[in-house]
């Protein structure tokens, strides 16, 4: 099997501070806390800015300062968000992925988002990828229901995706697919031949589901965007803490974990420019 590749999804678009006191804002905090993940196992952070205020924002300023800070302190690769969050045009949404990030999230369909709609327009993928492309990024397909997981076998044989993809399946948004088993293993039963994936359980099957992926040799993500708990009630005290219960329940299993060098490789990527 693979060595383990950890995601720490550190901060997200919808978490506040009120419910997660731990909730890395500014980039400092963010870096802080990508640091924190890469010493606990994480290969991986994945991002999203926010104004001092806590707000979303896909402001290129702020994600050139994150990125730079991450990269100051350690090694791990940095991801940014295209979802950004709901409601934000696609041309706000993409603009960090012209600061040439070494990944980025590219979501695959539409998918109601609890009371809202996330949007993703087949025209505005496209072109999230084209940019991508141009511009040396790895895209991550984050895949929140079946359909999408369709649109990117069909975007591979017409051509539009070329060679092995990386895919994250987001389950248990409200509007998504369940944060269930029976979903994880359909999904990986579905997926094109030498594809890697990961797994993104949000809330109470962030465990689990990261538990299972481990046994399937899939990879997984963890951290604040998805899930704030350590254990029913008791939040978690950082994303490292939730990061470093993932990596000592891989060793446990007899699976060692990844470094960010060795993610470089698995997923098709340059060594870090
Ligand atoms: N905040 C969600 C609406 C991504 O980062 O690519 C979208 C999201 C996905 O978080
Ligand atoms: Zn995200």
């Amino acid at each position: 099997m693979q060595k383990l590749i950890i995601t720490a999804a550190l901060t997200g678009a919808e978490v506040t501070r009120a419910q997660q006191p731990a909730l890395p804002i500014s980039p400092d905090e963010i870096a802080q806390a990508a640091h924190e993940c890469a010493k606990a196992g994480a290969c991986i952070v994945h991002v999203h800015a926010r104004h001092a205020d806590g707000s979303a924002t896909q402001d290129q300023e702020i994600y050139r300062q994150i990125i730079a800070a991450i990269q100051k302190r350690c090694n791990v690769i940095v991801q940014v968000s295209t979802g950004g969050a709901v409601g934000m045009t696609a041309s706000e949404r993409l603009a960090p992925v012209s600061l040439r990030p070494e990944m980025a999230t590219l979501s695959m369909g539409s998918v109601n988002f609890g009371d809202d709609v996330f949007m993703n327009h087949p025209a505005d993928m496209a072109s999230f990828l084209q940019a991508m492309q141009a511009q040396g990024v790895k895209p991550e397909l984050e895949i929140f229901d079946t359909g999408m997981l369709s649109t990117a076998s069909r975007w591979l044989k017409k051509g539009l995706l070329k060679g092995p993809q990386h895919f994250d399946f987001v389950l248990g948004i409200p509007g998504g697919m369940a944060g269930t088993p029976a979903a994880l293993l359909y999904l990986v039963s579905q997926l094109p031949a030498e594809s890697t994936w990961t797994v993104a359980g949000i809330g109470a099957a962030q465990l689990p589901l990261g538990t299972l992926a481990i046994e399937l040799g899939g990879h997984v993500r963890v951290g604040f965007e998805d899930n704030i708990y350590y254990h029913k009630g008791e939040l978690a005290t950082s994303n490292a803490q939730l990061v470093a219960r993932m990596a000592r329940i891989s060793l446990e299993l007899g699976r060692a974990l990844a470094t960010p060098d060795e993610a470089r490789v698995m997923l098709g990527m340059p060594s870090r420019h």
